[in-house]
C-alpha cells in the first residue's frame, strides 16, 4: 500500500494519505477513534472532525512512504514542507486517481453540514467522494490529505486539504 490507495470502513472507501511509523495519517470525516480499517486493516488510534479534518490509522500492513501517481509509479516523499501559495499541488485519491492544480490559499475555513473545519489548504484540483483522506504533495513534499470542496473531475472542482504537519505534531508522528 502507498499513498493515494483505496482503504475500506465497511462498506465506505476512503484514500490513504501518507505513510507514518505505526500506520498512515487520512481524513478525520473517514472514520471515528476505534474504527476499524480493511484492505489495508488498522484501527483509526486518533480523529477530529469538525474543527479539523485529520485522523491516524494504526495498521501493521507494509504502508510505503510514497504516493500512487495512478500511471503505474509512484512518487518518494522526502519530507513536509510547506509550498507557497500559488505553488503546483498534485493530488492522488483512489475515486479519480492523480490531478494536479495550483494552492489559492492557505488557512481556508470550509463549513461542511456536519460543521466548519478551519486552517485548511485551498486549492484548484479537482477531487470526488472516495477520494477523502488521499495524499496531496508539491514536488516530493506531503502538504495535505483530501478534506473536501466542489465540482468534480470532469468539470474541474475546487478541493481544500488537511494540512499534513499540523496531524504530525497532533499525535506525535514521524512520515516514513
Ligand atoms: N469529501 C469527499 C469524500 O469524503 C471527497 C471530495 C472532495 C468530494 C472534493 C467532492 C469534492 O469536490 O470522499
Amino acid at each position: 500500500y502507498q499513498g493515494g490507495d483505496a482503504y475500506y470502513i465497511t462498506n465506505a472507501r476512503c484514500s490513504i494519505g501518507f505513510a507514518v511509523n505505526g500506520g498512515f495519517v487520512t481524513a478525520g470525516h473517514c472514520g471515528s477513534q476505534g474504527a476499524a480499517t480493511q484492505n489495508p486493516s488498522g484501527t483509526f488510534a486518533g480523529s477530529s472532525f469538525p474543527g479539523n479534518d485529520y485522523a491516524w490509522v494504526r495498521s501493521s500492513a507494509t504502508i510505503t512512504g510514497t504516493v500512487n501517481n495512478y500511471s503505474g509509479g509512484s512518487v518518494a516523499v522526502r519530507g513536509s514542507q510547506d509550498a507557497a501559495v500559488g505553488s503546483s499541488i498534485c493530488r492522488s485519491g483512489s475515486t479519480t486517481g492523480w490531478h494536479c492544480g495550483t494552492i489559492q490559499a492557505r488557512n481556508s475555513t470550509v463549513n461542511y453540514s456536519q460543521g466548519s473545519v478551519y486552517g485548511l489548504i485551498r486549492t484548484s484540483v479537482c477531487a470526488e467522494p472516495g477520494d477523502s483522506g488521499g495524499s496531496a504533495i508539491t514536488g516530493n513534499q506531503a502538504q495535505g490529505v483530501t478534506s473536501g470542496g466542489s465540482g468534480n473531475c470532469s468539470s474541474g472542482g475546487t478541493t481544500y486539504f488537511q494540512p499534513v504537519n499540523e496531524i504530525l505534531s497532533a499525535y506525535g508522528l514521524t512520515l516514513k
